[in-house]
């Protein structure tokens, strides 16, 4: 059972997040346990204050250490050995194999940056530090919603059973391919014949060309040094006779290794083999 404890100065925040959906389903099933922690319990002010001027000057409200340490040393005493993270646009940037990672564990303390940044002396008291992206939120609390959701889902049991089939965008490291549900023919745009006709087989490989169509096309850095297997080559050969590669896409997303690639490397940056990460799903 994965632990989460938020240390936050906005709990109630929280509340309508964790009360629908996955995380709530995730929660009633004991699938996993979240609990906020109030940063403002652990200040020793009658303002409860969490923050105060940046040293040098400046603008901006800072993160004070004892409060935030307190609380970890709090929480860390009270739930065993937490990893401590930190949310902050200076962490590493949160991907699906970081949540992944973060599914396998047993205990997990997110601590919420707030203001305009956090006392840097609180760095020494985290595990490891997260950000989503490279955009600035006004808090770590939203991130952390983003972290909590993508790390749910992943945990045994919160999903159907058959969820690790599901085809889902960044599953096997491509974007999904398309889908569509009734009518069949919507204000002149029909569905994919082959979708109707009831052929598994073909259904799957044409979900995984138009998936490796869709990634070359929008997230071509989704793919640079993929190793791609027997199948892909050819659903890639495929697309490249219907011109549907563009002139970048025709080097199959290896576009960076071409520029550095020397004569003797032949013509095309494809490799053939088994993926070296993530499941593997030619059977
Ligand atoms: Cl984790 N915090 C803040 N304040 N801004 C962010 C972020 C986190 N991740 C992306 N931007």
């Amino acid at each position: 059972m994965l632990d989460v404890t938020i240390l936050t100065i906005f709990p109630r925040l929280f509340d309508s997040f964790l009360s629908f959906g996955n995380p709530a389903r995730a929660i009633q099933a004991g699938l996993v346990k979240i609990e906020t922690a109030d940063l403002r319990d652990f200040t020793d002010d009658r303002h409860r204050t969490t923050d105060d001027y940046p040293y040098g000057g400046g603008t901006g409200m800072i993160m004070k250490p004892e409060p935030v340490v307190r609380a970890i040393r709090h929480i860390r005493g009270t739930k065993g050995a937490p990893k401590v993270i930190l949310m902050t646009p200076q962490g590493r940037v949160l991907t699906q194999e970081i949540a992944e990672e973060l599914a396998r564990m047993e205990r997990i303390l997110l601590v919420c940056g707030r203001y305009e940044g956090i006392d840097e002396r609180i760095r020494a008291f985290a595990d490891d530090e997260i950000s989503i992206g490279d955009y600035v939120l006004s808090g770590g609390e939203t991130a952390c919603m983003v972290l909590i959701d993508a790390v749910a889902r992943l945990v045994p049991g919160v999903l159907g059973a058959d969820s690790h089939l599901y085809g889902e965008s960044f599953y096997n490291g491509l974007l999904e391919h398309p889908q569509y549900t009734r009518p069949a023919d919507f204000e002149g745009m029909a569905v994919p014949p082959v979708l109707l006709e009831g052929h598994h087989e073909k259904i799957r490989r044409w979900r995984r060309k138009e998936s490796l169509a869709r990634t070359l096309d929008r997230r071509p850095d989704l793919v640079k040094g993929r190793v791609w297997d027997r199948e892909e080559l050819e659903l890639l050969e495929e697309l490249r006779r219907e011109t549907r590669l563009t002139e970048l896409e025709t080097e199959y997303g290896h576009i960076e290794d071409d520029r550095e690639r020397t004569v003797q490397d032949g013509p095309s940056g494809i490799q053939t083999g088994r993926h070296g990460e993530g499941p593997c799903e030619d059977s």
